[in-house]
Order: C-alpha cells, then sequence, then structure tokens
C-alpha cells in the first residue's frame, strides 16, 4: 500500500540459472533446456565444420600463378548419400522431440488447479478459485496449474522464462497454458506480444508457494482486503489504496499531482472540471462510480478515452473504499 509501488519491482533473479539460461522453475524446464542445447550442439557442429570447409578450400584450392587448375571432382555417391541421409535423420530426432515436447505442453493435466488470467493494456489480473483477483500471480509448489487466460483488448502473450512457458492471450477466446512449478520463490512475467506503449512495462510477479496449505493461507489472507492479517478491520481509505496499486489504476493515476495516462487522484476530488465535450462537472461520488463503471460517459478534458471498465471487477462497497481513498488525497 504505498505510492511508490507505481513502478513494477522485478524480483531478483532466481538463484540456480546458468550463464545462458535461468533457473529451471518447473518441471518442464529440464526438457526444454536439453532439446534446446541439442538443437543449438548440432547447429553449432555443423557451422563450425561447413564454415571450416569453406575458409581451408578456399586456401587451399585458391588460384595461384603457375600452377593449372585441378579438374573438378566427380560424383561420389558415398558422400552424397551421407550428407543427405544424417542430417535428415537429426531432423527427424529434432521433430519427434520437439513434437511431443511440444504436445505435452500444450496439453492440460486432468485436474489441475485453474486460474483465470485476464490480460490488458497493460497489465495483468489473475483471479483465484475464491473469485478474488489481483496482479500478483500465486501458485503452490508441486501441483499442476492450468491458467484459463483471455485479453480484454488487444493479443498479448504470457512468458514465464523460469517455467519455459509462453502462449498468445488473444481477445474473444480462451487459450491455456500449464506448468508445474519445482522452485519456491518469485519470479517474473512478461508479456512478449508488442500491445502498445507501455507493453514492456507489463509484468507481473510470480510467486511459488512451498505447499498448498501455505498457498491457501496467502490466498485467504490476500483476499479479504476489509480485514488486517490480525483479523482488525482496516481504514477504508487504506481499503481503496490497496485496490489502487492491486486493481492497477496506478498505472495511469498517478498521487501527486502528475497526469499520467490519466487524471491525478490528488486533490481532484470535490473539484469542478471540464470534460471533453466542454460541460462542467464536479468530481463526486456519483461521477467517481460512474468513472469506474462506464468510464466513456464522461471524458475528462485534456485526456482520451482509454480507461476500461471496471463494471464487474469492482463491487459497490469496493468503489465506496476507493472514494474514501481519493478524498484522502488533499
Ligand atoms: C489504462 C489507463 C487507466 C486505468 C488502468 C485506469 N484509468 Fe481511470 N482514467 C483513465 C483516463 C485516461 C481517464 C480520463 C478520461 C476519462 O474520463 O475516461 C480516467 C478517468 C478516471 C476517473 C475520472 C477522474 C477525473 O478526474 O475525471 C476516475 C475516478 C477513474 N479514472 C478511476 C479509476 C480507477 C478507480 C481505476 C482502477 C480501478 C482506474 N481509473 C484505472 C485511465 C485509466
Ligand atoms: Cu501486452
Amino acid at each position: 500500500m504505498n505510492d511508490d509501488a507505481s513502478t513494477f519491482v522485478a524480483p531478483p533473479p532466481h538463484p540456480g540459472g546458468s550463464f545462458w539460461l535461468p533457473v529451471q522453475g518447473s518441471t518442464k524446464a529440464p526438457e526444454v533446456d536439453s532439446l534446446f542445447h541439442f538443437i543449438t550442439g548440432i547447429s553449432l557442429f555443423f557451422f563450425v565444420l561447413i564454415v571450416g570447409l569453406i575458409v581451408w578450400f578456399l586456401i587451399q584450392y585458391r588460384r595461384r600463378p603457375g600452377i593449372e587448375p585441378q579438374p573438378s571432382p566427380h560424383h561420389n555417391t558415398v558422400l552424397e548419400l551421407s550428407w543427405s541421409i544424417l542430417p535428415s535423420l537429426l531432423l527427424v530426432v529434432m521433430f519427434y522431440r520437439g513434437f511431443t515436447s511440444y504436445m505435452d505442453m500444450r496439453t492440460p493435466p486432468d485436474g489441475a488447479m485453474e486460474i483465470n488470467v485476464n490480460a490488458k493494456k497493460w497489465s495483468w489480473l489473475f483471479t483465484y478459485s475464491n473469485g478474488w483477483g489481483e496482479p500478483e500471480l500465486h501458485v503452490p509448489r508441486d501441483v499442476p496449474v492450468t491458467l484459463v487466460m483471455t485479453s480484454e483488448d488487444v493479443i498479448h502473450s504470457l512468458f514465464i522464462p523460469a517455467f519455459r512457458v509462453k502462449m498468445d492471450v488473444v481477445p474473444g477466446r480462451y487459450t491455456k497454458l500449464w506448468f508445474n512449478a519445482t522452485e519456491v520463490g518469485e519470479f517474473t512475467l512478461f508479456c512478449t506480444e508488442y500491445c502498445g506503449t507501455r507493453h514492456s512495462d507489463m509484468l507481473a510477479k510470480v510467486v511459488v508457494h512451498d505447499s498448498v496449505a501455505e498457498y491457501q493461507q496467502w490466498l485467504e489472507k490476500a483476499s479479504d482486503p476489509y480485514t488486517d492479517q490480525d483479523g482488525q478491520p482496516r481504514p477504508l481509505a487504506e481499503v481503496g489504496a490497496m485496490f489502487y496499486t492491486k486493481r492497477g489504476c496506478i498505472q495511469c493515476h498517478s498521487t501527486d499531482g502528475s497526469a499520467k495516462t490519466g487524471p491525478t487522484f490528488k486533490g481532484t476530488f470535490g473539484t469542478t472540471q471540464k470534460m471533453t465535450d466542454g460541460t462542467d462537472v464536479v468530481i463526486d461520488e456519483n461521477y467517481v462510480r460512474e468513472s469506474i463503471l462506464n468510464p466513456m460517459a464522461k471524458v475528462r478534458g485534456g485526456f482520451r478515452p482509454v480507461m476500461p471498465t471496471f463494471q464487474g471487477q469492482l463491487k459497490d462497497q469496493d468503489i465506496g473504499a476507493i472514494i474514501a481513498y481519493m478524498k484522502s488525497l488533499k
């Protein structure tokens, strides 16, 4: 609940990675890496072999004064067959390993834990089984998890390097991705489909808990914004501040008076502002509520109508908390 959280702070790289690759944080990671090294190794071998031969032949058979050109070599069946068949066999092995591994990654196991993912410009929302949604992905270790993903605007793509999984997130349809995390800790999740100005800020933290019990405990605490860790009620403005960060308002609205994509929340409540259609509107409870549920209804002068609606994602009680928070930002 601090205002400094306006930019995403990436967790430090998880220990255990190699010079080339991040830590192997899921059951699939070793398989992906081994296939990657297999293909890279073969490519490197042939690159060195072929380029080496080219360079050597260039020098060995260069034209020199006084030396007659040699006649062209003739057909060599053994050589031609081996350089056709051997690489083909290698390609078959690459295809077989790649295809089986790919199919496995595309087929979520039965009974996996499901988490819904909503992507929008430029934030992630992870919604858990009890309806709680927030921009961090929390999962237990050693449990297969399926992400059921969709986008609210353009195509995004969800990528967790440590788990070696990546999948497009497409508007108007659901795509799935599954993994089984093996390393406890914090990891970074990226959007890997260019989706507009702030694409590079579209990051999220992945937290892997040690056990299902620990994960459940986290979920229970996290999903009750109105009480604190000790079960005591929280001040309403504080709850509003939490929605402000957790629901991504922070992406576009500052609390320090500076305009971002949207107007600042600081000192706005109770003032009268010009809308794009020229009318003057008082920023009161009703206006704020309407702005959250139906942002296109009245658009602040000097701003573009790019705010997404939060209809169905914030309850009236939650909007009340946000209003209390805005009032507290004098
Ligand atoms: C993608 C950027 C974006 C996000 C995310 C966003 N907003 Fe907005 N918001 C805007 C823009 C741009 C405007 C001004 C245009 C308009 O009125 O629609 C605006 C206007 C508003 C207004 C009217 C403020 C005024 O001074 O006129 C309120 C209130 C508001 N947003 C609340 C929220 C809340 C609460 C959240 C989070 C739950 C949120 N916004 C998330 C971009 C965003
Ligand atoms: Cu994106």
